[in-house]
């Protein structure tokens, strides 16, 4: 039922080092972008801690808002509005909306001791896997909660209630509390087979229950926005709350499951789409994440460190890219070498022994990720890259190999045969990336000049705004238009 007039929709969308809002508009069954504002984003630390700039980010997101209102046609006004953000972070609140804690920023190393404490504890572990589907992971919001109170007792006095990153902003923009069922999926506290809180994990990890409501599905409607004349007719709708469900809600992928799909940003989510969640001590090894859907159904998928290794190395070489101009070249040159920096260019993908081992912890936050790189490099007797291009090029390889070996693992444990990756995100338009992922996986890479999350973020008010039937519809459409470029496997043998 395509609607007469065109719709006009914003989505927030921010990410661990770059937030932005998009004005989409829905006219004849097609959807247009315009990005009205981008703006960088990073942890700050103090006292040994790192934290967001949380009342920074709010100002970026009314000045996205703004433009947002700005660029509307004449007459034209903002339907609704949706916010996603990266997992696990959240604000703590008293009943009035009142910030009483400062808000973590993930990799903060403050969850190390819990983070042991849990591995250490094998049946803790398995129960823990069982009843969340989510693995040990320094970022959980498991941990951060309970390392906050352990370390803060009065916290529990406090603080009422428990905001992941998008419900806080869906608070402020509408007055409504209310936790959001993909974003609840990333916290190591939802039981795996509900959509509510595990009473077993919250006791766990000491999270007091009054802190969470039942979480709302995606396409719930919030309220109006308060306070903003422009949009008070605009309704807050949430979307799915956390980044990666909105990128994968966006993959215009094939009905018939044979399609894994990859966001690939500062991490990179390898996973598929499923009725089931993937359990049991070969997924908990292969650290499987049971995240959610939208509509409840599931997200398994790994996490390979991602482009963060990229963003780090960059900041260790003045010569690092400023301009597009740059990147290709940057990228031209990575492509003529051989990993191991030889310089003669090579049609086989690198071997598995000369990469990085991307798993290594030393990675996740680094202060310098050259001299964390080259140590590795070190220990494994392996001659480190002359320059930034042969960097780059070690990071695509390695990154490359850790798509790969998911897909493998992911073959393995649910029984299907993938037969394309479709990727989208930042990496999407890193064709060294892309090229090394088909190599070592063995299959076609299809990327799309697609801004992901933002899609999928605009696709979910487009569905509660009965615009479109549901996300089948969405894909269908969405793929007729979309500008897809494929990389085929160099012959691997
Ligand atoms: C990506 C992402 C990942 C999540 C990580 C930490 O932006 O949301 O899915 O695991 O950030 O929250």
């Amino acid at each position: 039922m395509p609607s007469a007039n065109p719709l006009h929709l914003a989505a927030i969308d921010l990410g661990a080092t770059s937030g932005r809002v998009i004005l989409g508009t829905w006219s004849k069954n097609k959807l247009s972008l315009k990005e009205v504002h981008r703006f960088p984003n990073a942890f700050q630390s103090i006292g040994g801690h790192d934290y967001w700039n949380i009342a920074g980010l709010w100002n970026e997101i009314l000045a996205g808002l703004r433009a947002a209102v700005a660029a509307l046609p004449r007459g034209a006004t903002l339907a609704s509005v949706g916010v996603d953000t990266w997992g696990v972070d959240y604000a703590l609140v008293n009943d009035a909306g009142r910030l009483v804690y400062p808000v973590h920023a993930y990799r903060d190393d403050r969850t190390q001791a819990g983070l042991h404490r849990l591995a250490n504890t094998r049946a803790a572990l398995e129960r823990i896997y069982a009843t969340t589907g989510i693995p040990n992971v320094f970022y959980n919001s498991s941990l951060q909660l309970e390392e906050t109170v352990a370390s803060c007792p009065a916290i529990t006095d406090l603080a009422t209630r428990c905001l992941f990153l998008p419900d806080y902003f869906n608070f402020l923009l509408s007055g409504r509390m209310a936790n959001e069922l993909t974003i609840a999926s990333t916290t190591q506290l939802l039981d795996v087979h509900s959509t509510d809180w595990s009473r077993a994990a919250l006791d766990h990890f000491r999270v007091p229950a009054q802190w969470l409501s039942k979480p709302v599905l995606a396409g719930t409607k919030l309220g109006k926005v308060r306070g903003i004349d422009a949009l008070k007719t605009t309704q807050v709708i949430a979307v799915p709350g956390h980044d990666t469900a909105c990128a994968y809600d966006a993959m215009p992928a094939s009905p018939d499951g044979t399609d894994l799909f990859l966001s690939s940003g500062t991490w990179s989510l390898v996973g598929f789409e499923s009725d089931t969640p993937l359990l049991g001590a070969e997924a908990l090894a292969a650290r499987i994440s049971n995240e959610r859907i939208g509509d409840g159904r599931y997200r398994p998928l790994t996490n390979v460190i991602g482009l963060w290794l990229l963003e780090g190395i960059m900041k260790d070489f003045a010569s690092r890219p400023k301009t597009d101009a740059d990147w290709a070249k940057l990228v031209t040159a990575a492509e003529k070498l051989r990993r191991g920096n030889v310089s003669s260019a090579s049609d086989r993908p690198p071997l598995a022994r000369d990469l990085l081992d991307v798993t290594d912890p030393a990675l996740t936050n680094p202060k310098s990720m050259k001299a964390a790189i080259d140590a590795q490099l070190k220990k494994r007797r392996i001659t480190p890259p002359k320059n930034l291009a042969g960097y780059t090029r070690l990071i695509c390889d390695s990154l490359g190999r850790g798509h790969a070996d998911a897909k493998t693992a992911f073959e393995r444990m649910s029984g299907r045969i993938f037969k394309r990756i479709l990727i989208v995100g930042g990496g999407s338009k890193n064709r060294l990336l892309c090229q090394a992922t088909a190599d070592a996986a063995g299959v076609p890479v299809v990327s799309f000049a697609l801004e992901g999350t933002a899609v999928g973020n605009l696709a979910r008010q487009l569905i509660a705004l009965r615009a479109v039937k549901d996300l089948t519809t969405f894909r269908a459409l969405l793929g007729k238009s979309l500008k897809q470029t494929i990389y085929t496997p160099k012959d691997a043998a």
